[in-house]
Order: structure tokens, then C-alpha cells, then sequence
């Protein structure tokens, strides 16, 4: 039998959020990188992952060389630190270019804007050692249907990706789904359109997928499935674990908070599947609650961790001989209830 997976984890600076939403200015004061920094290791936190602005920010004004010097030093620095860059995503949802799309604007200026952020994206994963490339498609899809081609607007992503392939022999490109918000419908809803698109590439097998609970239970999925099906395909390179009250706006809420029993057969889910044992990180995309405190700034990571590692455990625990029987018995009456109590503990 393999040895027990040591997970390691991972967040990135945008967890330690303010609190600002569309409807309110943000409730705590933002926090400098360095103590970011320090408050993720104090954590027990072993790696950050990154936006390319998130590593050099203000990027948009700065020219090349500027961004592969500061790419530079912020390697030094996390390397000072013994902190590892899991991997870096192109923001582009924030800036003008990318106000219809990136890879599927209407617009051929702003599509070529797109792709040439993502090779720079590309350019600083290697400068921080890193060859994950995360690709959240956020604004790639529509507000209206018949703004844009669907068939067309699958070609232009397979053009980006393979541009983004192109331009570095090493990366690896993990796309992370998402079936709405910001947009009406996104292009690549679910881990099945990832893996797809994937083999319409010039190389399939350095495109995979990166799972973040909340986006999957959006997509009225189960996440343990979503989780089962990519690692059948050896592509699960990351993981953005956390929780998602319903079909509602993107929550983010800390693992476990709304549906605990999600939860488990996530880690379930992680551990038949040996998740980690490639060096790949248990990220939590979580954010604190609106109303939360300055002086409990980092509960919602601490105790994502926390639950996490219980649900290891609960998972490690878990009566199978019992449970197999009542399988074959079909009892599955029972089989809930046994689930139940595990779950609750004596
Ligand atoms: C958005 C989201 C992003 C990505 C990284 O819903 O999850 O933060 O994880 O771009
Ligand atoms: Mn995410």
C-alpha cells in the first residue's frame, strides 16, 4: 500500500481579501505583501500562488526587462523565505483590453493583448520556478448569446493555448472552470470541456485542469465527481478547495463551511486518487466573511486547513469493510446513515 499522503498547502495574496463587494467598500484595511508573507508560513503554509500583477504589480506600466527584474527579485525573496510560486495566472478580466474577452474578443487587438500577457505570464512562472500556467477563463463567453460564435470562439482558445505552447516548450497550462460569473455563460464550464479542448491542442498532454470546489458546484455538479474524473486522466494539477452555498454568486466560503459531507467525499475523492504525491498543492481559494474582524484576518485559512486535515483523517477512518457490506446488501439506507455518524463522531 502506498504511504499516507503529507498534503501541502497553498494560497495566494487575493485570500487575504478586504471585504469590498459590488455593493459595499471593503471592511479591514489591506495588508502589505510581507505580511502576507509571513502571516502564510506562520500558517504553516508552504507555497503562494500568483496573478502575473499579483507578482509585479502595476504591471501594465512597466516595460519587459522591468517585469523579468522584479519577477527576479520576488523569487529571491520567497526562496529567503523557503516559500515555493505554485504557478501564475494572466489576469485578464481587470484590464480595458479585456473588457469583451481576452482569447475570444470580438476584437483581433485584444485578442493578440491577451496572448501576449499570457506568454509574459509564461516569461515570470519561469523566472519564480514555476511551470504551472493557471488559466481561469473569466470573461471568455458571453452576456449575450448571440454576441459571439461558439464554434468560433473554441477555435480562438485553441489558438491561445496553443500560442501559450508554443512560446514554452516546459509549461503546463491548467485550466480552471467556471460556468458563470462574471459572465452570463463561460466557454469552458465544467472539467470535462478542459479536458476536452485539451486534445484539440497542438500538445494534449501539457493541458490539464485545476478544480476549485465552488466552480463546480455552480455547474450543479458534485466536486468529489469532478475531482474522480480528471485524476482518471492523470490531470488534476491544482486545486482550489472551498465552499459554495448553493447556485448563487461565487462565495468562496472556508472548506466545509456549507455542505461538510461535500466536503469529505472531496478529500474521499483526493486521497483514492493519491492527489499530492506528484508535489501538486492543496490551494484554498477562500475569502472572509464581509463582516469579519481585522484581528481575525486569517481564521478563514487556518480553519480551512483545519477542516481539511480532520476530513483526512475522517477519511482514513472510514468503516469500509461496513460500508462494502452494505453495498452489497444495496442497503444504502443504512450506508447514508453510516456516513452520517462518522461524520458526527461519538
Ligand atoms: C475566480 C477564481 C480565481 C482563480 C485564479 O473565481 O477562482 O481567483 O482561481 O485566477
Ligand atoms: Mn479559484
Amino acid at each position: 500500500m502506498a504511504k499516507p499522503t503529507q498534503y501541502r498547502f497553498c494560497v495566494g495574496p487575493w485570500n487575504f481579501s478586504e471585504g469590498g463587494d459590488p455593493y459595499g467598500p471593503t471592511t479591514r484595511p489591506a495588508k502589505t505583501f510581507d505580511w502576507k508573507l509571513a502571516a502564510l508560513k506562520e500558517l504553516g503554509f508552504e507555497a503562494m500562488m500568483f496573478h502575473d500583477d499579483d507578482a509585479v504589480p502595476e504591471i501594465g506600466t512597466k516595460s519587459a526587462a522591468q517585469v523579468l527584474k522584479e519577477a527576479k527579485e520576488l523569487k529571491k525573496r520567497l526562496d529567503g523565505e523557503g516559500i515555493v510560486a505554485e504557478m501564475v495566472a494572466p489576469r485578464l478580466w481587470f484590464a480595458p483590453e479585456t473588457i469583451d474577452g481576452g482569447y475570444t474578443s470580438n476584437d483581433k487587438k485584444q485578442r493578440r493583448y491577451a496572448i501576449d500577457r499570457s506568454k509574459q505570464t509564461i516569461d515570470i512562472a519561469r523566472e519564480l520556478g514555476t511551470d504551472l500556467i493557471v488559466l481561469w477563463l473569466a470573461r471568455e463567453g458571453t452576456y449575450l448569446r448571440e454576441s459571439k460564435s461558439g464554434a468560433r470562439s473554441t477555435e480562438l482558445l485553441v489558438e491561445a493555448l496553443d500560442a501559450m505552447l508554443k512560446h514554452d516548450k516546459q509549461a503546463r497550462l491548467c485550466i480552471e472552470p467556471k460556468p458563470n460569473e462574471p459572465m452570463d455563460h463561460a466557454y469552458i464550464p465544467t472539467i470535462g470541456h478542459a479536458l476536452a479542448i485539451a486534445q484539440l491542442t497542438r500538445d494534449p498532454k501539457r493541458v490539464g485542469a485545476l478544480i476549485e470546489s465552488a466552480h463546480s458546484i455552480l455547474a450543479g455538479l458534485d466536486p468529489a465527481d469532478e475531482i474522480d474524473f480528471a485524476m482518471s486522466f492523470g490531470k488534476l494539477w491544482s486545486l482550489h478547495l472551498n465552499d459554495q452555498n448553493g447556485l448563487k454568486f461565487d462565495q468562496d466560503k472556508p472548506f466545509g463551511s456549507a455542505n461538510l459531507r461535500v466536503a469529505f467525499n472531496q478529500v474521499r475523492a483526493l486521497e483514492r486518487n493519491g492527489y499530492g504525491r506528484k508535489g501538486e498543492y492543496v490551494a484554498f481559494d477562500v475569502h472572509p466573511f464581509r463582516t469579519t474582524r481585522e484581528e481575525h484576518f486569517l481564521k478563514h485559512l487556518d480553519n480551512s486547513k483545519k477542516t481539511f486535515l480532520r476530513l483526512v483523517e475522517k477519511a482514513r477512518s472510514f468503516p469500509t469493510k461496513e460500508a462494502d457490506a452494505l453495498i452489497a446488501d444495496r442497503n444504502y439506507q443504512d450506508l447514508d446513515q453510516l456516513v452520517l455518524e462518522h461524520l458526527m463522531g461519538k
